[in-house]
């Protein structure tokens, strides 16, 4: 390696597994995991906000792009707020389901039977708006440049569905197309983009999801052994 410009630790916290640990964790967790579906209808039953904060810390432990972590989270519990991004929201996506879209993304969509109505936006106790930062300000104001924005937010995102779903909680990625709306309403700087907004809470009862599959190991995995 290159001459270190960083202080070098051991890396004490790395634990060996024996092979049936690491079987038997794999297996859990992938059971765990397959459990997780996106949800699009929540109860208002209120979630611990101590849960929120711990799910968003393993999110900050995510790999980012010269350890920049260029993401900020926004987490929204008031009402008032809420009904006003629902509300923003909703105008556009009415616009998207009137022909804002093309044909072609409405006809990827029809299985999901979505459409420009969200009231989980004003139902979910907590909103998670994501936002990236596309470059960084010094003490000075100048621009520090970020390297793999999307990328590392998009880790950074997937670590907290994980830790939302482990929860218990279910979660639903949101994408108002466009969503600048939601720096105005939120306040937040113009380094600042939205990605989604994570709409976390309890399901409502009785709640269905549309009976769509996952593909096989086949269809996502080669090995070139
Ligand atoms: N933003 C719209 C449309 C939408 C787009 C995709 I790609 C989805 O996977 C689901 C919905 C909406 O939320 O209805």
């Amino acid at each position: 390696m290159s001459e270190q410009a960083y202080n070098a630790i051991p890396l004490t916290q790395y634990q060996v597994l024996t092979p049936a640990e690491m079987k038997k964790r794999t297996d859990d967790f992938f059971a765990l995991m397959k459990k997780r579906r996106s949800v699009r209808a929540f109860s208002d039953q209120p979630v611990d906000r101590n849960i929120i904060e711990k799910c968003l810390l393993t999110a900050g432990r995510a790999p980012s792009g010269a350890n920049q972590q260029p993401w900020k989270f926004v987490v929204v519990s008031n009402p008032e707020l809420k009904r006003t991004i629902r509300l923003a929201a909703e105008e556009e996506e009415r616009e998207f389901y009137a022909g804002g879209a093309s044909e072609e993304w409405l006809d990827a969509l029809k299985p999901l039977a979505t459409d420009a109505e969200k009231p989980f936006l004003e139902h979910a106790p907590y909103l998670i708006v994501i936002f990236s930062e596309n470059y960084g300000i010094d003490e000075q104001g100048n621009k520090i440049k970020h390297y793999y924005v999307r990328d590392s937010v998009g880790i950074a995102t997937g670590m907290l569905i994980t830790a939302i779903h482990n929860a218990g909680l279910v979660s639903l990625t949101h994408t108002p197309s466009p969503m600048r709306f939601l720096n105005q309403i939120l306040d937040r700087p113009k380094n600042e983009t939205p990605t989604m907004i994570l709409v976390v809470g309890y399901p409502e009862e009785g709640v269905t999801v549309p009976d769509i599959e996952k593909k096989s190991l086949d269809q996502i995995a080669l090995f070139k052994d």
